[in-house]
């Protein structure tokens, strides 16, 4: 099976969802192996009617559809998984909660939770981030390319790299060796998104 990880579609809260479903099918069609819905502002049942109609948007594609945050939201439009952060519901419950067939992601933004997350139920993690961004302001670390490189060493699972990574420098992160990279304003924000994730795949080293 296709490395499913291998370019990751985080969308844009900031868009309508008119819009976001629209990115989200231009990404599909230009490349996008896979979606996460990503809300930190809206109330619950906004993110859910986002969620399903971003879950509409993938019907009939085999790109997975992950929701980050909540688990809640993801069993009720039944994604293929969930993306949590170090303060979201610890992973031993959300794993309970979800079952052993969605895919569950963890942010590791330290060294200590790269060494924790090899003792939990989780099947990737995302690196966060790679570099600075406008996107996300809050990030304690950046790790660079060596950083990168040095969780890839460290980790046994697959990794997403995230923050920063656009057009100018996806090469240097595609080089690594990193199983995915995740990506937002490279994509949503692009004129063309269709055309910005083909030609981003294009860029990917392998
Ligand atoms: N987590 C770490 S950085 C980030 C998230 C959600 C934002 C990435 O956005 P962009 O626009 O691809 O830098
Ligand atoms: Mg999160």
């Amino acid at each position: 099976m296709s490395n499913p990880y291998q370019l990751y579609l985080v969308t844009d809260e900031n868009q309508s969802v008119e819009t976001l479903v629209n990115v989200v099918k231009a990404a599909v069609a230009g490349g996008v192996t896979m979606v996460q819905v990503r809300e930190k502002h809206g109330d619950i049942r906004s993110f859910i009617d986002r969620a399903a109609a971003v879950k509409k948007a993938l019907k009939g594609t085999s790109v997975p559809l992950i929701i980050n945050d909540r688990v809640d939201v993801a069993l009720a439009v039944d994604a293929d998984g969930v993306h949590l952060g170090q303060s979201d519901m610890p992973v031993i419950t959300a794993r309970e909660l979800l079952g052993r067939d969605k895919l569950l992601g963890l942010s590791i933004e330290n060294e200590q939770q790269l060494e924790q997350a090899e003792s939990l139920p989780i099947d990737y993690i995302g690196l966060s981030a790679i570099f600075a961004t406008p996107t996300k302001t809050d990030t304690v670390r950046h790790w660079g390319l060596n950083g990168l490189a040095w969780a890839l060493q460290r980790s046994s699972y697959p990794v997403v790299a995230i923050g920063g990574i656009n057009q100018s420098n996806i090469t240097g992160v595609s080089r690594t060796g990193v199983h995915g990279i995740a990506l937002v304003s490279a994509i949503c924000h692009a004129d063309d998104p269709e055309q910005a994730a083909r030609q981003i795949k294009n860029q990917l080293v392998s």
